[in-house]
């Protein structure tokens, strides 16, 4: 355990050799940038007019101070990520640090107390997206001196401003899907085959609804900047070089992969671990990975990181010659992937074919005595999934040794199973423990995310005590993964490898998954714990936790949550031959106000005023009013109340009643037949009726075909903003 007060001690004892506390002193300016990443010039946000950021570089002993100049006109600011510091340098406005107002400048200055490959990024809004990140690389003074090191930072890039893209997730769940060609539609689950069909059954029967990969349709993704970046040898008779990886992306999960051969992870998150061989490597948002790579004088190897939705790659080549191309990864086919499988700790592969093949393990199951053979029918290398557990005998490793084995590769590495600490990452013993279960929870129809089922403005805070034990047992209820990062604090992710568990800062957990970490609470004041996809957080998956003897935090979440505004309006029309419809609504996470007006243009409309309250994903309440005029026959002004169900297979039902005792039951629901062909309809207990086909021309804008009891048949157009 790399406990602070081990590293001061550490401090004091090699002190001598060094001469004490150096000063690496780092200027910055922060400034508007024009950038050309897709062939249209937009603004992005740059420290010394670069994206990303300069890499910042100090050792263990040093005091690092850096100094920032905002030169933007919004306020900015600056956090280590994964850095152990003092509150008040951590970077995080209305926390534990001011925000860098415009103009103004802002020194910070802490001790360099461990090693290893970070990153620091803006906590401002979502100016992660537009630039403002960069790598961290911290020594530790012996380095081994031959080896080149390389820093990589991939990051996802979007033309659009970021508000745009906050409104367009919270506006209509498939937006992005449209655009990136990922709409889940039926014809697609149906020629996917038995098990497709089966999982969507199950998913829609249960309301799960279906696998979501990433919510965001980016424009490209970069490695250093570029979507292609390249690498000199410096010596051109190296072998091998080091990669310190950062994901830098604002919601983007890579698979790593690189065409010489497989890597050796050396580090996770900035703390060594047990050498492991990978094939390919999952790296969530936020996370960084080291990792030693060979190198050859004639050859160019690539180095790709394709994200896992399937939508593209950035790609870094290593040294010069002749091209080596690492190679194509399919696209996911999250049509196969089911919710029960998620469930399970899974290993899961896919091969060059692009089949699957999964393999489940067991939780908790006891370290294997012999190498496990993961089943897999790619026949270009030799992959074994081993636990490489403490416990191995040296007999079998030096059997290996003795028959020449390639050294055992993992094909596809996902998860914290395989990562193994240097040393025991075991807590005090004798602490008072404390455990606190965080459900994972939101959905993508509303794009709300939150813990257990309340946004950060409803409970925005976690208290514990120093001295203690502190536990979190993490459990996914959605269809997303969530990569989640403590601020000031490394915590161990409860793995097979029990005291040897790996120390991280961020950690990913899959959709429907589970994963429990706990760290030595060893600090004092207030410390974020958020999901790093930015649009998550900024939509309510955060949390302080603060130390309840020292904590100075004043809820400001509103400011926290910001370019997420707390209330967010949608305007949806559908212009029709027969009748008009218009739905109106204002909401934050739990309240609406909704408003639907429908009108002929001879003597019918219905208008709805309605104010609803929800209380989880599936159930809300409503009270309001309706205002009806049908033909001059059947008018009348009502109040009505009731309640909102999901109901299984993902119908909406309103079980309503007015003010003269009556009682009113409707259906309805949507369904994507294809990417643009969508068929809905709606049905109440009073046999009113509407039907119809939608054929969808981009995000926002579709054709429509309809059928009503009320105002019959009509064709037209339908659209939101
Ligand atoms: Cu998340």
């Amino acid at each position: 355990m790399f406990s602070r007060a081990i590293a001061f001690l550490l401090l004091l004892l090699f002190t001598p050799v060094f001469s004490f506390a150096e000063t690496v002193s780092y200027e910055f300016e922060i400034n508007t940038k024009q950038l050309n990443i897709t062939g249209t010039v937009v603004e992005a946000l740059a420290i010394n007019d670069q994206v990303p950021a300069p890499t910042i570089r100090a050792a263990i002993g040093d005091v690092l101070r850096a100094t920032f100049h905002n030169n933007l006109d919004v306020s900015t600011s600056i956090h280590w990520h994964g850095i152990l510091l003092p509150g008040e340098q951590d970077g995080v406005p209305y926390v534990n640090t001011l925000p860098i107002a415009p103009g103004a400048s802002h020194t910070f200055e802490f001790p360099i107390l461990h090693d290893g490959t970070f990153w620091y990024h803006s906590h401002t809004d979502l100016q992660i997206q537009k630039g403002l990140y960069g790598a961290i690389v911290l020594n530790d003074n012996r380095m081994d001196t031959a080896l080149q090191e390389e820093v990589v930072v991939f990051s996802d890039w979007t033309d659009d401003r970021v508000d745009s893209v906050l409104n367009n997730l919270k506006a209509d769940d498939d937006f992005y899907s449209f655009q990136k060609d990922t709409v889940q539609s039926w014809d697609k689950v149906i020629s996917n085959g038995r098990d497709s069909i089966s999982n969507r059954l199950t998913s829609s029967f249960t309301r799960i609804g279906p696998m979501d990969l990433a919510d965001v349709g980016y424009d490209a993704f970069l490695a250093n900047g570029q979507r292609e970046s390249t690498v000199d040898l410096l010596d051109a008779n190296s072998e091998q070089i080091k990669l310190r990886m950062v994901n830098g992306s604002t919601s983007s999960y890579y698979d790593i992969e690189y065409a010489g051969g497989p890597m050796t992870i050396v580090a996770a998150d900035g703390q060594d671990v047990e050498p492991i061989r990978v094939k390919r490597l999952r790296i969530s948002t936020a996370e960084t990975y080291d990792v030693l790579v060979s190198a050859e004088s004639r050859r160019s190897f690539e180095l790709r990181a394709t994200s896992v939705d399937g939508t593209g790659y950035s790609s870094m080549f290593v040294g010069s010659g002749e091209r080596i191309s690492a190679p194509d990864i399919p696209p996911p086919n999250l049509f196969l992937m089911s919710h029960m499988d998620m469930d399970m700790d899974m290993d899961m592969d896919m091969d060059m074919s692009g089949s699957m093949d999964m393999q489940h393990e067991m939780p908790n199951q006891e370290p294997m005595a012999e190498p496990m053979i993961n089943n897999q029918n790619d026949s270009h290398a030799q992959h074994q999934d081993v636990h490489t557990d403490h416990e191995q005998t040296a007999s079998s490793q030096t059997m290996n040794m003795d028959m020449q084995d390639e050294p055992e590769v993992i094909a596809h590495m996902i998860d914290y199973e395989h990562l193994i600490a240097t040393s025991s990452t075991a807590l005090p013993v004798g602490q008072v423990w404390r455990d606190i279960t965080l459900e994972l929870t939101g959905n993508m129809e509303q794009y709300v995310w939150s813990f257990n089922g309340q946004t950060s403005r409803e409970d925005p805070q976690i208290l514990i005590r120093k001295g203690e034990n502190v536990r979190f047992h993490l459990n996914n209820t959605t269809m997303m993964h969530h990569p989640l990062h403590l601020h000031g604090h490394f915590f161990r992710v409860v793995n097979q490898h029990g005291d040897r568990s790996p120390l991280k800062h961020t950690v990913n957990i899959p959709p429907m998954g589970q994963v429990v970490i706990e760290f030595d609470a060893n600090e004092e004041e207030d410390w974020l714990f958020h999901c790093h996809n930015q649009y998550h957080m900024k939509t309510g998956m955060n949390r302080v936790v603060s130390y309840e003897e020292t904590s100075l935090f004043t809820p400001q979440i509103d400011r926290l949550m910001q370019p997420s505004t707390r209330w967010f309006n949608l305007n949806e029309f559908h212009l029709m031959s027969s009748f008009m419809d218009y739905e109106f609504s204002l909401s934050d996470d739990r309240h609406a106000l909704d408003l639907e007006l429908d009108a002929d243009l001879v003597d019918t409309y219905e208008l709805h005023l309605t104010y609803n309250y929800s209380f989880n994903r599936f159930v809300s309440a409503f009270a309001g009013m309706e205002s009806r005029e049908h033909h001059h026959e059947d008018s009348h002004d009502i109040a009505i109340a009731g309640l909102n169900i999901t109901l299984p297979m993902l119908i909406d039902s309103e079980w309503r009643f007015d003010d003269h005792g009556e009682f009113r039951l409707e259906l309805e629901s949507e369904i994507s037949l294809t990417k643009h062909f969508g068929f809905d309809w709606r049905w109440n207990t009073e046999d009113e009726y509407r039907y119809g086909v939608n054929y969808k021309l981009n995000s926002r804008w579709a054709i429509t075909v309809h059928k009503d009891t009320e105002y019959g048949n009509g064709v037209g157009l339908q659209f939101f903003y």
